[in-house]
C-alpha cells in the first residue's frame, strides 16, 4: 500500500495534518494504536487560541465550533482572598475558545471520513523504517495482518509515548526538559459552571482552576503530590479541596454535582529539537510537552502542523523545499515562546515548595503586579490568547 505522507498518530495534530493535506490534495494514511471510541472520548485540553479558532473556521471545521463553543473575553486570577480579572480582549483585540479537544478530534474524523480518508484506528506494533531514504516504510499490524505503508515522508504525531520519536538515531536529538514536584488532579462534573469565566487561583494549599466544557458541564482541576493514588480522594475529599482553595472571596460558591470522570497528570516541560529528521518530520506532544497552566498543549500540536501542511503543499506542487527545511525552526519560535509563558504561568501559581516562603512572597508580588499593571497584564493576555507571530 502506498500514500504520499504516512501519518502516526490520530490525535488533533495528525487528524488536522491529514485534513489540511487533503484539502492541498496531498494523500495520506493516518495510523492510530487506539479505537475511534476512545480518542473521540479522551478528556484533555479545553482552551483555543484566537489562531486556533480562525484556523479551524479557515479550514472548513467551523460550523459546532461556532454553535457550541464558548468564547471568553477574560480570565480571572484568585488570590488574597480576591478576584483579579484579566481583561484579555480589551488588551488584545483577541479572545479565547473553550472547547472541548475531544470534540475538535471528533469534527476532524467526521471531516477525514466524509471524503472516505484513510484512518486506521488499532493498529498495533508501529515501526518506522527507510527515514532517512526517499522511501520510507512504515510497517504496522492491523486486525491481525502484518501490513507495509510506502510513502513519501511519514508524519511522527503520536504523542509524548509514540514510537516516531525513538525511532530517530542515538544522538541526533537534543532534549531540553523541566519536571514539576506536583500533578494535577482533574474532573469532570455535572454541575453548572459557577464562574463565567476561567478562574486560576493560587492558594496556600496549592492551585486550583475553575474551567468548564458547557452550560451543564465544569471541568476542575486540584494542584495534587505527583505520588497521588487517586482511590485517596473519595468525591467529597476533591470538592471540599476545591471549597477551600476556590471559596476565598466573599459570596461566592462553588456548584457541585455528580463527579463524571477523574483523573491525575503529572507535569512537565520538554521541547526536542530539531522537530525533524530526514523523512520524518515531528509535531505536537509528540516533540514537544507543557505543563497545561497556560493552555498552550494543544494549540502548539495545531500550530505545528499548519506550518507541516503548507511545506508539503510547496513540496508537491512547486519542488520546493525550503519550507520543510525551515520547518524546525519555524516551528520552535513559537514553541519556545509557549515553554516560556507555560513555565512562568506554573511558577506563579503553583505552591512550590512547603518550606520556602520566600518564593510564596515572590508570587504573590508577581500576582499584585500583574493584576495592577497594564504593560505586565498585556503580556500575559497577548500570550494567553496566542501571539500571531514570534
Ligand atoms: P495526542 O493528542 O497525544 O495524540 C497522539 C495520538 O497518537 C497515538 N499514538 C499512536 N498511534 C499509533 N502508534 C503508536 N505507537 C502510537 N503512540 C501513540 C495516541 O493514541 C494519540 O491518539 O498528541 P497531539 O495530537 O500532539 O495533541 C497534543 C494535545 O493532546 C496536548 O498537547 C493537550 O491535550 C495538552 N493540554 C492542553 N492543551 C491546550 O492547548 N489547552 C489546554 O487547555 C490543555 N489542557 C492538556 C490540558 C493536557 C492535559 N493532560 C491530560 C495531559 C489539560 C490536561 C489535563
Ligand atoms: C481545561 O478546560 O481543561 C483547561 C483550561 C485551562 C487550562 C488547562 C486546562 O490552563
Amino acid at each position: 500500500m502506498r500514500t504520499q505522507v504516512g501519518i502516526v498518530g490520530a490525535g488533533p495534530a495528525g487528524l488536522l495534518l491529514s485534513h489540511l493535506l487533503h484539502r492541498a490534495g496531498i494523500d495520506s494514511v493516518v495510523l492510530e494504536c487506539r479505537s475511534r471510541e476512545y480518542v473521540e472520548h479522551r478528556i484533555r485540553a479545553g482552551v483555543l487560541e484566537q489562531g486556533s479558532v480562525d484556523l479551524l473556521r479557515r479550514s472548513g471545521l467551523g460550523e459546532r465550533l461556532d454553535r457550541e463553543g464558548l468564547r471568553h473575553e477574560g480570565i480571572e486570577l484568585r488570590f488574597g482572598g480576591a478576584a483579579h480579572r484579566i481583561a484579555m480582549t480589551e488588551l488584545t483585540g483577541r479572545a479565547i475558545t473553550v472547547y472541548g479537544q475531544q470534540e475538535v478530534v471528533k469534527d476532524l474524523i467526521a471531516a477525514r471520513t466524509a471524503v472516505g480518508g484513510d484512518l486506521r484506528f488499532e493498529v498495533e506494533d508501529v515501526r518506522l523504517d527507510g527515514l532517512d531514504s526517499d522511501a520510507p516504510v512504515i510497517r504496522y499490524r492491523h486486525q491481525g495482518r502484518d501490513e507495509e505503508l510506502h510513502c513519501d515522508f511519514v508524519a511522527g504525531c503520536d504523542g509524548s509515548h509514540g514510537v516516531s520519536r525513538p525511532s530517530v538515531p542515538a544522538g541526533v536529538l537534543t532534549e531540553y526538559d523541566r519536571s514539576y514536584p506536583f500533578a494535577w488532579l482533574g474532573i469532570l462534573a455535572a454541575a453548572p459552571p459557577a464562574t463565567e469565566e476561567l478562574i486560576y487561583a493560587h492558594h496556600e494549599r496549592g492551585f486550583a482552576l475553575y474551567s468548564m466544557r458547557s452550560p451543564e458541564i465544569s471541568r476542575l482541576y486540584l494542584q495534587v503530590d505527583p505520588e497521588t493514588d487517586i482511590a485517596q480522594w473519595p468525591d467529597e475529599r476533591i470538592w471540599a479541596e476545591l471549597r477551600t482553595r476556590l471559596e476565598t472571596v466573599p459570596g461566592w460558591t462553588l456548584n457541585t454535582g455528580p463527579i463524571l470522570e477523574k483523573s491525575v497528570t503529572g507535569m512537565r516541560s520538554l521541547v526536542v529539537e530539531p522537530m525533524r529528521w530526514r523523512r520524518l518530520f515531528l509535531a505536537g506532544d509528540a516533540v514537544h510537552i507543557v505543563p497545561p497552566t497556560g493552555a498552550k498543549g494543544m494549540n502548539l500540536a495545531l500550530a505545528d502542523v499548519t506550518l507541516l501542511g503548507d511545506a508539503f503543499a510547496a513540496w508537491y506542487r512547486e519542488g520546493r523545499d525550503d519550507l520543510l527545511d525551515a520547518y524546525s525552526d519555524t516551528a520552535l519560535r513559537r514553541v519556545w515562546r509557549a515553554q516560556h509563558f507555560s513555565w512562568w504561568m506554573t511558577s506563579l501559581l503553583h505552591r512550590l515548595r512547603t518550606d520556602d516562603p520566600y518564593e510564596a512572597k515572590l508570587q504573590l508580588s508577581t500576582l499584585r503586579y500583574v493584576t495592577s499593571s497594564r504593560a505586565y497584564a498585556t503580556s500575559l493576555a497577548e500570550n494567553y490568547v496566542g501571539l500571531p507571530e514570534v
